[in-house]
């Protein structure tokens, strides 16, 4: 019988802790899985809850009301496209698919266009917060028509996390813009928890403890930084392994794994020619720490200066919030100038503003300071970029000393902090009025003839210089 009001395909660890989200809603679930016994025990492992496990996709396409919604939440890529081929003749017309799993926007255009010529109608939606997110209320990027949209709303509300009794989902546009918005989101996240491990790093050549750090970034958690990786990040390093009775952070290897997002937002600002140096640090720190051997050998070879850091502790607490304070407006500000590019090209008609409001719950970049950026483009929705923004254009002034300091104390005692210097000469270049272009200029019009405009000229009017010959 057709009773189940949502499925899902793929129960791993996203796909099980959403299907018991929904369910708690008072939605009747039918689930799927390729390897069924995995299903068999995801419902012995939940009696009495309303879920139906089917055994093939025939069974679970006829266990749902039609029209019938249909969650995929398998790995990225071509399991995504091996699951719909197999749907789209067991399926009629009007059902919809929705794509929960982290895909390439681009892939997501493609198969809003394939479903759509079959009849289907189709949702590609980002889902952050991790395992704990898709169980108790993550938060949802869907992209897709309209239309499609409105059919999914209640579920989709119901299950999202809820700030202010606001819940963290809107349609966010058409065809790839939920699952483009959420890859800047894992951006936002990857340019966040390198700002945090730098922070760590000045600390610990500092000579504190990790009791000590963890004990700041607790009290971080209740201040102007507070957000869910600042409080994990305390968490974190109060813990202990039972074993050797250490910090169990100074056990794990030196050495960060990455599942792509953050590589395809560093490609497409590439394409859009959108700055985001302070997210690009922390993808490539990620790469630099997966060299653990070159690195190891590295440091046999090429020397440094030795670590001598004489501020107060106190002191250089408050030095360092400031500069990860800064460094975090000056990331969010790259990556919502990608957000803001791409929407105007793809006419995606984006909301900036509500963007970010349903980024203040269930997803892993939430912080109370997610507040201030909706009022930002609340009260200004032509912001050019955030950092002009009264609020934090005043955040940045006042901190700017601290973050200076930081960063030059960092080089000078050789702590690499790739995401907090970027993110500073992200800052000093946007308010620079003159940038040594002009001569990058003469040095393209003397190699290539590329022409160059004057200050003293009308824009738009074109010089070249007859440059010396050159004698080697
Ligand atoms: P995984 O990304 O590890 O995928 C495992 C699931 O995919 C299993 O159910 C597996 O079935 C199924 N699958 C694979 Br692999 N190939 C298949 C195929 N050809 N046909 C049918 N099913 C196939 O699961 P996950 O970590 O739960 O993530 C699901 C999606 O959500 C991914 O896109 C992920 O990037 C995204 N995401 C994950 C997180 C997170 O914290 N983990 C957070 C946010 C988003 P099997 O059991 O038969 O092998």
């Amino acid at each position: 019988m057709s009773q189940a009001d949502f499925g899902l395909i793929g129960l791993a660890v996203m796909g099980q802790n959403l299907v018991l989200n929904v369910e708690s809603r008072g939605f009747t679930v039918s689930v799927y899985n390729r390897t069924t016994a995995t299903t068999d025990e995801f419902v012995a492992k939940h009696p009495g809850k309303n879920l139906i496990g089917t055994q093939s996709l025939e069974e679970f396409v006829g266990s749902l009301k039609r029209p019938r919604k249909i969650q995929i939440m398998v790995k990225a890529g071509g399991p995504v496209d091996a699951v719909i081929e197999q749907l789209i003749p067991l399926l009629d017309q009007d059902d919809i698919i929705i794509d929960g799993g982290n895909s390439l926007y681009t892939d997501t255009e493609r198969r809003d266009a394939w479903l759509a010529g079959q009849g289907l109608r189709f949702i590609g939606a980002g889902v952050s917060g991790g395992e704990e997110g898709a169980r108790k209320g993550p938060s949802i990027m869907p992209g897709g028509p309209a239309s499609t949209w409105e059919v999914m709303k209640p579920i989709f509300e119901s299950i999202a996390a809820k700030v202010d009794g606001e819940p963290c989902v809107i349609h966010i546009g058409p065809g790839g813009a939920g699952h483009y918005v959420k890859m800047i989101h894992n951006g936002i996240e990857y340019g966040d928890m390198q700002l945090i491990c730098e922070a760590y790093n000045i600390f610990k050549h500092a000579g504190f403890t990790t009791e000590e750090m963890a004990a700041i970034f607790n009290e971080w958690n209740e201040g102007d930084l507070q957000s869910y990786l600042i409080q994990i990040t305390g968490k974190a390093l109060e813990q202990k392994d039972p074993e050797p009775g250490q910090p169990i952070v100074e056990l794990i290897v030196d050495k960060a794994g990455q599942k792509g997002t953050g590589q395809w937002t560093l490609l497409n600002a590439a394409e859009n020619a959108v700055v985001i140096s302070t997210i690009n640090a922390a993808v490539e720190a990620r790469i630099l720490s997966s060299q653990k051997a070159q690195r190891v050998a590295a440091s046999q070879e090429l020397h440094g200066p030795t670590v001598a850091i004489s501020t107060a502790k106190a002191e250089l607490v408050k030095k360092v919030h400031d500069a990860l304070y800064a460094s975090k407006i000056v990331s969010y500000a790259q990556g919502l100038d990608l957000i803001k590019t791409m929407g105007e090209k793809k006419s995606w008609g984006l909301d900036l503003g509500r963007i970010a409001s349903i980024w203040r719950g269930g997803c892993i970049i939430r912080a109370r300071f997610l507040n201030r950026i909706t009022d930002a483009y609340r009260s200004n929705p032509a912001l050019v970029n955030l950092m002009l923004d009264p609020f934090f254009k005043k955040v940045l002034s006042d901190t700017q000393q601290n973050w200076r300091e930081v960063v030059a104390l960092a080089s000078l005692n050789g702590i690499p902090v790739p995401a907090f210097s970027a993110s500073l000469g992200y800052y000093d270049s946007y308010r620079a009025e003159r940038l040594p272009a002009n001569l990058l200029q003469a040095q393209r019009d003397f190699f290539g003839a590329h022409t160059y405009e004057r200050l003293d000229k009308p824009a738009g009017e074109f010089f070249h210089t007859d440059w010396p010959e050159v004698i080697e």
